[in-house]
């Protein structure tokens, strides 16, 4: 299958400290982990829910897209990130369909998984991250 599972949903947040607290007193969630990555300008925790995550994202600097997002938009859902076998394989597949790709290549991402993103004028204004999961 393409798409083998949801793997998380990322969200903007200004606070991370504060948006994991409300987390746990909201939905008593379970935090799995919490992770500075620079490449992407951003300090993520990750928190599972079921088989898949919510990502929490709060930009390190004025110049990360997820600064740019939260100015322009608030907080709110950033991207949809679905787990694929072979990110190679997928992205071959996208180009070929014509999809609009932000990454040509891979990059990596939290957890030191290969990430690839999509474009959100490609599909329903959803910025879609693509992480291997072999
Ligand atoms: C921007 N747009 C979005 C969006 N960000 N639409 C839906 N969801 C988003 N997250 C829309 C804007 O509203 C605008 O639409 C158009 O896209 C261009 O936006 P912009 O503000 O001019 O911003 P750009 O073009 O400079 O950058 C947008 C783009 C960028 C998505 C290309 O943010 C990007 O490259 N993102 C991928 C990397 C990323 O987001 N990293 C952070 C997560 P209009 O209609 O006004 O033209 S890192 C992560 O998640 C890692 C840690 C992991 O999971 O492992």
């Amino acid at each position: 299958m393409f798409l083998i599972n949801l793997d998380h949903v990322g969200i903007a947040v200004n606070d991370l400290d504060a948006a994991l607290e409300e987390y746990e007193r909201q939905y008593r969630i379970q935090r799995v982990h919490r992770q500075v990555v620079k490449s992407q300008g951003v300090e993520e925790a990750m928190i599972a829910v079921g088989g898949s995550h919510i990502q929490l994202l709060q930009p390190l600097s004025d110049d990360s897209p997820v600064a740019k997002f939260l100015a322009k938009r608030g907080e709110g859902l950033h991207h949809v990130a679905y787990a694929v076998p072979d990110i190679e394989a997928a992205l071959d597949h996208l180009r070929a369909e014509d999809v609009e790709l932000i990454d040509d290549t891979p990059r990596i991402g939290g957890g030191d998984r290969r990430i690839a993103f999509v474009h959100p004028k490609a599909l329903a204004g959803t910025l879609i991250e693509l992480v291997e999961s072999p």
